[in-house]
């Protein structure tokens, strides 16, 4: 019975520390830049906005949009992703007002990290929008914890079963 606890209680053990492992790994990528920059006020629009971030970015799954105080699209083609820097082009702007930059990329080390900047277009520019812009998507900050949770579970639950049958 003592060799039996202590075999669930190290395959225990080892389950824990996975789940603290999981926990610690979370500190997410950050946006450290944007241009232009938050809040800014621009006389002139931008031809591509650029969110610069303090660690490599994947390349797959990245979005980035601008919306216009339209509500319109006025992003144009797919973000591009180079190493710390997610960007996408802007059409020529259209209204003046506050135009949001949304932007949902996953980092190296497969976390997800989404959030929005905007800047204001002082004057307005002759250009004709995108399509209107869809909602966006409820942001689900990184890994869900339950399925470490349901795997150490099953891994301590199968190693005792296994001790079980093994002293029987
Ligand atoms: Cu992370």
């Amino acid at each position: 019975m003592r060799r039996l606890l202590a075999i669930a209680f190290a395959i225990f053990a080892v389950a824990a520390t996975s789940l603290a492992g999981a926990g610690a790994a979370s500190a997410h990528a950050a946006l450290v830049a944007a241009d232009p920059a938050d809040h800014a006020t621009l006389a002139e629009p931008p031809q591509r906005v650029t969110a610069t971030f303090n660690e490599e970015m994947q390349e797959a799954f990245a979005a980035m949009t601008v919306v216009g105080p339209d509500g319109n699209l006025w992003s144009t083609g797919d973000p591009q992703v180079q190493g710390t820097t997610v960007s996408v082009a802007v059409r020529p702007l259209g209204a003046a007002g506050t135009y949001t930059v949304n932007y949902r990329v996953t980092s190296a080390d497969g976390h997800v990290v989404s959030g929005a900047w905007s800047f204001e277009l002082a004057v307005a520019g002759t250009g004709a929008p995108g399509p209107a812009a869809s909602t966006p998507a409820a942001s689900d900050d990184g890994l869900p914890v339950w399925p470490f949770v349901a795997i150490a579970t099953v891994i301590v639950g199968g190693g005792a079963w296994w001790a079980i049958r093994r002293q029987a």
